[in-house]
């Protein structure tokens, strides 16, 4: 991507996921804001984004972290939300393995606690070992974990699947976990 529109999805980001009212908007329950709003907040706060911006970023993004409604007058992030919104997915059946990318150093906290939500709304899971180890790896030295997430799904743990491909559930205890051998872990 080129470099404005990294700092542009960068701030859909901030202001989509994480803190509306730092430009004075607020999101509707599923958290979806008028593209119209969007664009005069974010000018009126110093940041004048075109239309043919914000529709390169949405439709360019690397991750698909935003989407247009269906009527293409509002946006929001797809996942990844701190702010408390609800984002109405349907259940779904999970495939049999999913994998979590996470550090080396958060390993005992997880064996002991299993995965956690931490600051976001869902622990993220990922369909491919490849996608889980470039999360893992935003965080230090990478672990790729293997999550049952079938047999999960069976004991009524409830999986969701957004827009944009990640899983999502609530909490991973940690007798779903089994680590997976990447060929370059300790
Ligand atoms: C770890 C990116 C200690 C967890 C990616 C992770 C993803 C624990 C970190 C999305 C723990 C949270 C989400 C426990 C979990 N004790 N550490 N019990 N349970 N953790 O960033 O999954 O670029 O909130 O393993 O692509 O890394 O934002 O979650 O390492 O889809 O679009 O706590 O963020 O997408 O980190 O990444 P994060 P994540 P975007």
């Amino acid at each position: 991507m080129k470099k404005d529109l990294i700092a542009t999805s960068k701030f859909l980001s901030y202001v989509l996921r994480h803190d509306p009212a730092a430009v004075g908007l607020t999101l509707d329950a599923q958290g979806w804001i008028a593209i119209d709003k969007l664009l005069a907040a974010s000018k009126k706060a110093g940041r004048d984004i075109s239309l043919d911006c914000l529709q390169e970023v949405v439709f360019t993004n690397d991750k698909q972290r935003f989407a247009f409604s269906a009527d293409g007058k509002s946006i929001r992030a797809n996942q990844g939300h701190s702010i408390e919104i609800n984002l109405d997915l349907a259940p779904q059946m999970p495939p049999q393995i999913l994998y979590h990318g996470t550090a080396t150093r958060f390993l005992d906290a997880i064996q002991a606690e299993g995965l956690q939500k931490m600051q976001r709304h869902h622990v993220h899971l990922s369909a491919t070992q490849a996608i889980a180890k470039a999360v893992g790896q935003r965080h230090g030295k990478v672990v790729v974990l293997g999550v049952l997430a079938q047999t999960m799904h069976k004991q009524g743990f409830a999986f969701f699947l957004s827009q944009n491909g990640v899983w999502l559930t609530d909490h991973v205890p940690a007798e779903f976990l089994c680590p997976i051998n990447t060929g370059e872990q300790v």
